[in-house]
């Protein structure tokens, strides 16, 4: 039987994009349902009763939520093209990476938005973005 993978997404959402960049690189088949996140439908709220959140992936009928445990769980399943390192440090290195971009980058941009581009926030979200620059123009980042 052929993989039914359905997506749950919004159109703006950077945790959904993540997810339909990761399916795209691995060639996986799927189906897009375009949420209005001001009036949810019934099967997002089922999905992901807890967070009520886009993305929410459909394998099969099985939900799986957040994007970060979605690209694993994508890896585990479809073994081609993989999107983490194989590597157990390369693994983990990512994964803080990819973490930190959520805990730390996301919210101080958002924040620059919300204060209306407030000097403080500024200079906070230029900070937590330096970092990342500087992670990803690394040498050994680039030529993974
Ligand atoms: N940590 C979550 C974040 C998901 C998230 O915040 N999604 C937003 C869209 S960008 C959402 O669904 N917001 C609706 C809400 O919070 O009610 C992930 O990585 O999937």
């Amino acid at each position: 039987m052929a993989d039914e993978v359905k997506l749950y997404t919004f159109g703006g959402s950077p945790f959904a994009c993540r997810v339909r960049i990761a399916l795209n690189l691995k060639g996986i088949k799927h189906e897009l349902v375009v949420e209005d996140l001001s009036n949810k439908s019934a099967d997002l709220i089922k999905y992901n009763p807890v967070n009520k959140t886009v993305p929410v992936m459909l394998h099969n009928g099985n939900p799986i939520t957040e994007s970060l445990v979605i690209i694993e769980y994508l890896d585990d399943v479809w073994k081609e093209a993989p999107i983490l390192p194989q590597d157990a440090y390369r693994k983990a290195q990512d994964r803080f990476w990819a973490k930190f971009i959520d805990d730390k980058c996301a919210p101080a941009v958002l924040n620059t938005v919300s204060s209306h581009g407030e000097e403080n926030a500024l200079a906070e979200a230029h900070e937590q973005l330096q970092f990342l620059e500087n992670e990803l123009g690394r040498e050994e980042v680039l030529w993974r």
